[in-house]
């Protein structure tokens, strides 16, 4: 490898600051950037220590260690037991020192003086002690309950461990409140609508792409982001020696660049580009029989545009294969789907003959891409089902669920036991996001109303519908820059009357905020832990305090509602403290909770007990006892057994991989049945288009689109950064220097990618300043010409734009000035609605470009 002279200095400089800060000899290997990576991970208290804990700069939530000295995090690794990251991170993982070490931190509570709330007003924050802003908290909670009106406060989670039951379920459940909202559906719950109401499985599932004889990305770019990026960049090398790789995204996206095929499909177009795949597998006869089965005499019957007798069929692991073919997909020929998709016949015949050979051993990976979309429910069956036709599915080299984490649930007889009457009552009153209404089924797990809508909680917050919100408390979440629609956000967050954030930094949420708590850094300063899985296996992972804070800081899931059920118990509402000592005590000594820092430890060793308690096989690695839990900080469970749920184990109404899904047409029905409708109507008032038995298959739908043509010509396409830590990393200096890892990205810039063909007709050149407009919003960015979009697309990646969070990550912190634009405000406030998910994806938003 060559080092440019530049990079050199650059390094001998870091590495001498080093020196003088540290002491050591200038030729002690260990140090910092260098400290040691290979087999031989030794450590001693005079070089430093290497610490296990878990990066959470993705949901791939990587077993990790940190290389401490004298007190100071110098550098990431996975963890060397993990089987599910093979011990390694990606680059993102490095960034996160920046977070830790971020001089824009919070670092102590705070409360707003200024009663005016907005974008750009400023807050005119002032330092206050613990006690005054717990106590404040504390007071406007109480007012809540001698009104009898707890369904007042609301609880709003983003990112989190599973630590969040203590905060996001007990605290409001046994305060009384219905509203704890997640940011679940911000981030992918129609992908797992797709996986549900086909295989009857609500979660991301893992890929085994180890085995993959074709391995087909669509809608995500698994070396850069989605959820196993160190397993995929390690991989792919490999797989593409072995496997035919191909992606279907609108953007050449870095999976791209490396694969034998890219499809970039017309944004939205999923469904009709499933289903010609899935037409040309059928008419064929390239379906897997062990899977799906055959016809009885063995003829096959799926002919271009003809319906076939379902009797003439005899199914093995699925349910309506035939009913499919007959209600969706036996007139979308790779011809028509050519047509409305914008990808050449002759492609999608090769692809579909190529899973055809290559299955059962087949990825298809389905992304957010095909999932959140307006009307991408039925785009994330449609990719799913090809699985199912190919066998692929819970199979060798396919996609696959997870083997169990066997830690302990929260206790809901306690909860139970410790709410009162007034609790009980109003903890199940309606939700702020108003999920379950007749236009917003949010059919999750198969219950009308049974997930979240975050991005309509902004909705209900401003019409004060269902109730008004008077106490909100905001945990490690940025909704007016990670919700599309962010003016909406800053409207309903100026009119809440008191609002608190949990947070590390002042981002766009604590701006609206009354009360700030300054809170720990995830990776690096408290305990948690999360369930993973990725390569066949499952990992528990935890999250450790593996640097001491320098700030007087807290931790955001256990310390806070501990903290505020002291407080509330002071004022004569004991039972958050009661319920939480007992819920929670030691499950080795029984001791009680006395200090936030002894209950967050007895509740992570509640939690996880089963994995080292030795009592029970976990099915996985055996850790004898709480301090080797603590030292290894991970648990791995054994590989994943294929074809755990063949031979009618699948989580469906009919037990098998459902085509037609009896699933779906139950929840629907249920859903239709409470607000005394038909389906046909539920569809209308959810914005799908489908009538009639369509409802219940993976069937195409067009895409919505926010804008005429003649207005917003372009279609925008929204994706993460390889750098982005979710909203996170935008404060890092190394994330702008190293932007430049994103295809046709450029560093310290906001660019949006224009195909030369457009940037041609609207006469703008590389490096321009551009104006983009949606119905949305608008905003300035630098144009970049690139041939790695879909003419009639731009493209530009998730993370800048920020007016809060630093100085590094704003133009101006003090005056709300933005480097670029956030993608949220130009992607206009949509729902997909039968999962109640931020439809982001699929191209909804239409734009203009206008050179400046
Ligand atoms: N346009 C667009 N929008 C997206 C996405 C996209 O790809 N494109 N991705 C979506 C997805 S998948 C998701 S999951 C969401 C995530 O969105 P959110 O759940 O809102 O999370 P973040 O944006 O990461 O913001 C977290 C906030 O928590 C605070 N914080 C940072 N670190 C810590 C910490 O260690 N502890 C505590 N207590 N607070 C901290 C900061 O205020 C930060 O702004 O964004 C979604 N939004
Ligand atoms: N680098 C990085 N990785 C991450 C995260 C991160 O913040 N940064 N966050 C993690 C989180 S919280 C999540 S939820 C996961 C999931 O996150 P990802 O899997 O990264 O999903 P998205 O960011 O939604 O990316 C959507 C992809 O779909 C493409 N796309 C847009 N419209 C369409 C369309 O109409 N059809 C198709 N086929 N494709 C389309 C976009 O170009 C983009 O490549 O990623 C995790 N991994
Ligand atoms: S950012 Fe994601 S993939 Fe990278 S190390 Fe962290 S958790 Fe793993
Ligand atoms: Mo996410």
């Amino acid at each position: 490898m060559k080092i440019k002279r530049r990079d050199f200095l650059k390094l001998t400089a870091m590495a001498g600051a080093a020196v003088a800060v540290n002491g050591y000899a200038q030729s002690e290997p260990e140090m910092n950037s260098l400290a040691p990576l290979g087999a031989d991970r030794t450590s001693s208290p005079e070089i430093g220590e290497w610490k296990p804990t878990t990066c959470q700069g993705c949901t791939t939530w990587c077993p990790a260690e940190v290389f401490v000295q004298e007190g100071r995090a110098v550098k990431v690794r996975g963890n060397r037991y993990s089987k599910q990251n093979d011990g390694t991170v990606c680059p993102r993982g490095h960034l996160s020192l920046q977070q830790v070490y971020d001089p824009d931190r919070i670092k102590q509570p705070m409360k707003r003086t200024n009663p005016e709330k907005g974008r750009g007003v400023d807050p005119k924050f002032v330092p206050i002690s613990w006690d005054e802003a717990l106590n404040t908290i504390a007071d406007k909670m109480m007012a809540l309950r001698e009104a009898e009106e707890p369904e007042k406060f609301c609880l709003m989670r983003g990112r989190y461990t599973y630590l969040r039951d203590i905060i996001y379920d007990v605290m409001p459940k046994v305060f009384g409140s219905p509203n704890n909202i997640s940011h679940s559906s911000t981030c992918a719950e129609a992908e797992k609508f797709g996986a549900f109401y086909t295989e009857g499985y609500w979660d991301y599932r893992d890929y085994d792409i180890s085995n993959s004889k074709y391995i087909l990305i669509w809608g995500c770019d698994p070396v850069a982001s989605n959820r196993m990026v160190p397993a995929t960049i390690r991989r792919l090398g490999d797989a593409l020696d072995r496997a035919t790789v191909a992606t279907v995204d609108p953007r050449l996206t870095t999976s791209a660049a490396k694969a034998n095929e890219w499809l970039p499909l017309q944004p939205g177009t999923d469904g009709a580009l499933a289903l010609g795949i899935a037409h040309v597998l059928l008419s064929s006869g390239a379906w897997n029989k062990e899977f799906v089965g055959d016809f009885a005499d063995g003829t096959n019957l799926f002919k271009v545009g003809a319906t076939v007798d379902e009797a003439s069929f005899i199914e093995k692991e699925t349910n309506g294969v035939v009913r499919w073919w007959n209600l969706a997909v036996k007139d979308m020929t790779a011809a028509k789907a050519a047509e409305i998709c914008g990808i050449p016949e002759d492609q999608i015949v090769r692809v579909a003959k190529g899973l055809g050979e290559a299955a059962p051993n087949v990825a298809v990976w389905m992304g957010p891409g095909a999932a959140m979309q307006a009307r991408g429910a039925y785009s994330a069956m449609a990719v799913h089902a090809l699985g199912g036709l190919l066998g692929s599915i819970d199979n060798e080299g396919g996609s696959l669920q997870t083997a169990k984490i066997p830690v302990n649930k929260l206790n809901a007889d306690l909860l139970g036991k410790h709410q009162d009457e007034l609790a009980k009552k109003h903890s199940k009153l309606e939700k702020i996001d108003q999920r379950g209404r007749l236009e917003l089924p949010v059919i999750a797990k198969g219950k009308s109303g049974g997930g979240v809508s975050t991005n309509n909680a902004a909705k209900g917050i401003l019409n004060k519908d269902p109730n008004e919100i008077k106490v909100l408390v905001g945990y490690m979440n940025n909704f007016p820059f990670s919700c599309n629609g962010t003016d909406l956000w800053e409207e309903a967050l100026s009119s809440v009357p008191f609002t608190v954030h949990l947070t590390t930094n002042a981002s766009e949420f604590t701006v609206f905020a009354d009360i700030v708590l300054p809170c720990t850094v995830n990776m690096y300063e408290r305990y948690g832990f999360v369930k993973t899985k990725a390569n066949r296996y499952a990992t528990c992972t935890l999250l450790q305090p593996v640097v001491k804070p320098f700030w007087d800081v807290i931790d955001d899931e256990s310390a806070f509602p501990f903290l505020i059920s002291e407080k509330l118990k002071d004022r004569g509402f004991s039972n958050l403290y009661d319920c939480l000592v007992e819920m929670y005590s030691d499950p080795e000594t029984g001791a009680k909770a006395t200090t936030p820092e002894e209950f967050t430890l007895f509740a992570l060793k509640y939690y996880t007990h089963p994995l080292w308690d030795g009592k029970k096989d976990t099915h996985g690695d055996k850790i004898n006892g709480w301090s080797e839990m603590l030292e290894k900080g991970m648990w791995n469970s054994g590989a994943y057994k294929y074809k755990s749920h063949w031979g009618g184990k699948f989580a469906t109404t009919t037990k098998k991989f459902e085509f037609y899904s009896e699933t779906l047409k139950k929840a629907l029905a249920g859903h239709a049945e409470k607000h005394n409708v038909d389906v046909d109507t539920v569809m209308e008032k959810s914005n799908y288009t489908a009538r009639g038995e369509l409802a219940f298959v993976p069937h195409y739908e067009p895409p919505l689109r926010h804008g005429s043509e003649q207005e917003y010509p372009f279609v925008f396409i929204d994706y993460k950064s390889r750098l982005n830590r979710e909203g996170r990393s935008q404060n890092s200096p190394w994330y702008y220097e190293f932007k430049h890892v994103d295809p046709g990205d450029v560093g310290h810039q906001d660019s949006l990618r224009i195909h030369p063909t457009d940037a041609k007709k609207l006469g703008i050149s590389n490096g321009d300043k551009v104006k983009i407009t949606s119905m949305g919003g608008s905003g300035e960015c630098v144009a970049r010409v690139w041939e790695g979009v879909r003419p009639g697309t731009v493209s530009k990646a998730y993370g800048q734009g920020h007016w809060a969070y630093g100085r590094t990550a704003t133009d101006d912190f003090m005056k709300s000035a933005t480097k670029g634009v956030n993608n949220n405000t130009i992607i206009p406030w949509e729902l997909e609605r039968l999962s109640g998910s931020n439809a982001r994806n699929g191209g909804h938003a239409a734009v203009r470009i206008e050179k400046i």
